[in-house]
């Protein structure tokens, strides 16, 4: 880790790639009178707004007009996925599809679709889904404004790739290296913009050389992809899977196992992470340790990868988490013999919206009057109201966010004494 990052720990697992149903937004816009004739005097936007209000107003985005109105992007609104009707959690009854984009444009629960000279002024188009220099912290950028500027926006993902097989935590015992068996690697690759992935490379020292693997496409095979193959412009979608057999003895002296993918612009993805205060687009070569450990009477290979999604613990990458600040109140001993202890029974009373503590590592925090400002929700606290908080609280705070618990602090977690 190189230091905490507003956003989500989502690993290598928030990714998706599945078939959508709909009706072309060019379409419904042709229907609505709206043709590229209408940018002639500037750039117009389509704002999708849903009908979810969050905590800091309605959920929205927007994108260019010319983009929705060219066929070859594929804009849909959705109401199948996967040959069924949309769940409510993928945005049920319709929502909006653009391929090779961020997630975060695609507004689920649509309600509104409006033509604009301006960008949607939903906060979450701004504060969400940018790329800020790595010198801006969230005070900052809000402060400098730095969220408004263009250039920062993230519309098309980056290229990025996975390795999947050897899974984290996988095993293979020592013996495996007898008889020429092999290992097969396994693993994803996808680039946005609907450019094509050409190549996915394996890399077993360090980066150092590059074996080639194979690439499986599915959607080559596909008719429209087929079509378009030679007119007018071929875009690209969906994920490649890639493979690679290799011997069991290339894993003597391999510390790690990197991959990097190519796409059909000769863009590859960077050895090393750079931070940004989302923590957002990091497509640097996915790499996994390769350790060895002595089990019973038998040596094994034990994979290691960088993170775990979501609140699982492991990963190479978080072996060493920055400093928590853990606060304390002014000019208050937090050993002081003077400061009240609950036990986690008592805790657990104050479970609701009108009584709510948590606790973070050890101490407990009063934080019903903070519930309403919370900028990610009363919902996000009340669901760990009288519990311990700590995995969830450290997954996703800046150093501010940890600063400001002070003000809640009414006691420490009495430590439970083993009976003698
Ligand atoms: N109405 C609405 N649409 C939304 C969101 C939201 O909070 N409200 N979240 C967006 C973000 S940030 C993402 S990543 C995707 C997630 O889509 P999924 O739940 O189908 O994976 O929905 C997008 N559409
Ligand atoms: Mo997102």
């Amino acid at each position: 880790m190189i230091k905490q990052s507003i956003g989500f720990n989502w690993g290598s697992a928030a990714a998706s790639c599945a078939i959508w149903k709909g009706v072309p937004l060019n379409y419904i816009l042709k229907l609505a009178g709206v043709s590229l004739k209408d940018c002639v005097n500037g750039p117009l936007y389509v704002c999708f707004s849903g009908v979810d209000t969050l905590p800091n107003g309605y959920y929205g985005t927007s994108i260019p007009l010319e983009w929705s109105l060219n066929d070859v992007n594929d804009v849909i609104l959705a109401y199948e996925m996967n040959g069924e009707r949309l769940t409510p959690d993928h945005g049920y009854p319709l929502r909006v599809i653009i391929p090779g984009c961020i997630g975060g444009r695609m507004v689920k629960w649509l309600s509104k679709i409006t033509i604009s000279n301006k960008e949607s002024d939903s906060y979450y188009h701004y504060h969400d889904n940018r790329v800020l220099p790595p010198e801006f912290d969230a005070e900052r950028a809000t402060k400098e404004k730095v969220w408004y500027n263009p250039n920062y926006i993230i519309n098309y993902l980056n290229i990025n790739s996975v390795i999947t097989s050897p899974a984290h935590n996988e095993c293979i015992p020592l013996s495996s290296f007898l008889n020429n068996q092999t290992y097969t690697l396994k693993g994803y690759a996808y680039t946005g913009g609907g450019h094509k992935i050409t190549r996915v490379e394996i890399s077993l020292d360090n980066g150092k050389t590059w074996l080639l693997s194979k690439l499986d496409q599915p959607e080559l095979d596909h008719p429209v992809v087929l079509k378009r193959g030679v007119n007018p412009i071929p875009r690209y979608w969906c994920w490649s899977f890639w493979s690679l057999i290799i011997p069991f003895h290339s894993f003597i002296r391999c510390e790690e196992i990197s991959v990097r993918a190519w796409d059909s612009t000769q863009n590859t993805q960077p050895r090393n992470p750079t931070w940004n205060v989302m923590g957002m687009m990091n497509n640097c070569h996915f790499r996994v340790k390769v350790n060895t450990i002595a089990q019973g009477n038998e040596f094994r290979l034990v994979f290691e990868h960088p993170t775990q999604p979501g609140n699982q613990a492991g990963g190479w990458m978080i072996k060493s988490p920055p400093k928590l600040i853990t606060a304390k109140p002014p000019g208050v001993s937090t050993i002081d013999s003077k400061i009240p202890t609950f036990t986690i029974n008592e805790v657990a009373k104050h479970n609701n919206e009108k009584d709510c503590w948590i606790v973070i590592n050890k101490k407990v925090y009063n934080c019903t009057e903070f519930l309403k400002k919370h900028p990610g929700g009363t919902a996000a606290i009340l669901i760990n109201a009288g519990k311990d908080a700590t995995i969830e609280f450290n997954e996703i705070h800046s150093t501010k966010a940890r600063e400001m618990l002070k003000d809640f602090y009414i006691g420490n977690l009495a430590t439970l004494k083993p009976k003698l």
